[in-house]
Order: structure tokens, then sequence, then C-alpha cells
């Protein structure tokens, strides 16, 4: 009798196969992306795995939080003005650390640091990429356990540089030119999901093995939803064209779906993932606090948008669309309308005057 045929084998064997699956992991699947460009060199391949280092170690330390002394402030105030986190310093550290050693980033712009920080990697010279990142978004939720999340974003250094150390100004590309963008969502699982221009793919981190595998391929977002983010609580500094929008949603109408939902974390990554996956909008537009929006153009709104519009969505100020805005600074920010595609266009068309246009 051959060993699989008998009871206890084929027993093992079904709990084995239920208990990995099926699954590829994010560095098979990175590798495999990385087969298709014969050219490939592998050092993008190599950024990728330094960024889920990074992710995993961060993933680490938030699920212990409150017992090993990183909730709270650190006292500081980061380069936003805003009560810099433990955890966002941490973040922010480990991301550095991960991408210095990794040798294949050779600048990176950071909303926990006010200028660029370039990394002179290897002796061979600098690495040719340039990564954005807003290493904890939404930290301010830690200490009440919400959903955080990581935000980057991956440029070339242009070819035609041609100063010695990379300089900003390398990183001030518009979002079109990303070569990757992606996220990490610390939330009821740990999931990281990214593009580099050929759809959108998510990773679920199985803490068992330490390894994220492939849980959601070729994510595509529904064209409209019920859900709306937005914090109701500015209304009344609203442009009069989104007020209009905002009480168009929340009518009876059977035939159109509304009333829609509001959902709000106050987590952008969790928002958006949430919307990517149900369908829905995030809106986070010009406010008396925040007359240029509160989101930042390319650390947040370009990676987002980028990954948006792979998965089917729609990005814009309310006027143009992210990925073609030519930033000026590191930290700038922008007002940000983003999800499926057709609610975008109808907030568009509201606060273009023009309701009906849709
Ligand atoms: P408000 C977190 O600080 C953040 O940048 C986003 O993650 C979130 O959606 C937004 O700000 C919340 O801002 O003004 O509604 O508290």
């Amino acid at each position: 009798m051959s060993t699989s045929d008998s009871p206890v084998s084929s027993q093992r064997d079904g709990a084995i196969d239920s208990e990995l699956g099926d699954f590829e992991t994010l560095e098979q699947f990175i590798l495999e992306q990385q087969d298709r460009f014969p050219h490939s060199t592998g050092a993008f391949s190599r950024l990728l795995r330094d960024i889920s280092l990074a992710a995993k170690i961060v993933n680490r330390d938030m699920r212990k939080a409150g017992l090993i002394d990183i909730y709270g402030s650190t006292g500081e105030t980061n380069v936003q003005g805003e009560v810099q986190q433990k955890m966002d310093a941490l973040a922010h550290r480990e991301f550095v650390l991960a991408l210095r050693r990794g040798g294949e980033c050779c600048l990176i712009g950071s909303e926990e640091h006010a200028e660029a920080i370039p990394l002179s990697t290897t002796s061979e010279g600098d690495g040719e990429y340039i990564v954005l990142l807003d290493p904890l978004d939404g930290s301010s939720n830690i200490d009440v356990c919400v959903s955080v999340g990581t935000i980057f974003s991956i440029y070339r250094l242009p070819d035609d540089y041609e100063k010695e150390e990379p300089e900003l100004d390398a990183a001030l590309q518009p979002g079109t030119e990303q070569v990757a963008a992606g996220y990490v969502v610390y939330g009821s699982s740990t999931m990281l999901v990214y593009t580099t221009g050929n759809g959108v793919n998510g990773f679920t981190l199985d803490p068992s093995i330490g390894e994220f595998l492939l849980s959601h391929p070729n994510l595509k977002t529904p064209d409209r939803g019920r859900i709306f983010s937005i914090n109701a609580g500015y209304y009344n500094s609203f442009d009069g064209g989104l007020r209009d929008y905002l009480d168009w949603l929340q009518e009876t109408d059977a035939e159109s779906n509304r009333p829609a939902k509001t959902r709000y974390i106050g987590s952008f990554v969790s928002d958006f993932h949430r919307n990517l996956i149900k369908g829905g909008i995030y809106m986070y537009p010009a406010t008396q606090g925040s007359p240029s929006g509160k989101l930042r153009l390319m650390y947040e709104a370009n990676p987002m948008a980028f990954i948006a519009e792979e998965a089917g969505g729609r990005a814009t100020d309310g006027y143009t669309r992210i990925l073609e805005k030519q930033p000026e600074k590191l930290h700038q920010r922008t007002p940000l309308y983003i999800g499926s595609a057709d609610m975008v266009r109808r907030a568009e068309a509201f606060l273009q005057g023009e309701p009906e246009r849709v």
C-alpha cells in the first residue's frame, strides 16, 4: 500500500493542504512579475522586498503597542505641525533602515521628515529608486486600536539626473511617472496592496509563517457604491457644490440606491481599502482649516490615485486628475476625491456646478 493511500497520510496531507492552501507568496509573485521584463536586474524586486520587510516589523510592533510603551506622542510635532506619535517615529525609522540596508533606494521623502533623505547606499554608487512614504497614516488612532496604514510611492531616478547626490528635485515628478505604489493596512488582518501599472494585487500577512500571501489577485473596484467617506463635521465650511452633492447622496431614491451610507474611520488607508473592495468615495476637500485640503500629494494622493485608477476607479482634486498635478513641494497638500469612478465623476459635476452632467 503506498503511503499516500494510508488513512493517516491522507488525513495528514489533507490537514496540511488546508493549512498552507495554494497561496503564492509576495516574493514568488514579485519574481514572477520580474520574469515578464527580460532586462530587469532584480533591483525593483529587491526594493519591494525591503518595503515588505519593514511592513512586517511595523506590524509586529503595532500588535503589541500597548505593551512596549509606544502608545502616545513623542512630544514632538512633525513638519506638518501635527503631534508626532511614537509609532510614527518608529515606523519612519524602520522603513528608512530597511531601504538603507537594501541598497536599491537613493532618496526618501517621508511625512515624518522635513527634508528629503539621500541614501548613499553602497560603494558601487546609489540605488536607482526614489521612495515617497507616509510611514504611518492615521496614527492618532493607534491608542484606541483603530486600524492604520503605511502608504508608499516609487519613482525611478531620472536617467539624465546629473547631481552627485540626489535631491528633492529628483522626486518632484507627477504621479503618472510612478513605477509602483502601494499601501499596508494594519487592520483585522494585515494586507499589502500594490500596483506596478499592471493591475492591483493584495497580499495578506500570515503571521504564523511571516509571509504575505496573494489573497486578492487583480483587484477591481466597483464603478459605484453606496459608501461615502468624509468628515461631515466640516460641512458648513465645504464648497456649495460639495454640500449639494452630500445632500444628493442622502436623498431617498431607490432607483439610484440612495440614501448612501457614510463610513469614516479617520484613517485614509482603511477608508480607501474598504471603498476599493466594496465601492465608494473618499473625500477630503479644501476646508477653512485646510484650504488646500489635508492629504499630501506626493505620499498619499498620488500612490492611492495610481492604485485607484489601476483598479478601474478615479482620483481628482475636484477639477484635475491627481496623477497629472505637477508637484512643487515635498509636503504639499491637495483636495482629494478618490474611489468608484462614477461617484467621483458625479462629485466633480456638482463641484463644477453641472450636477446634471452625469
Ligand atoms: P480629520 C489622518 O491624520 C489623515 O491624514 C487621514 O488618514 C484621515 O482620513 C484624515 O487625516 C482625518 O482627518 O480632519 O477628518 O480628522
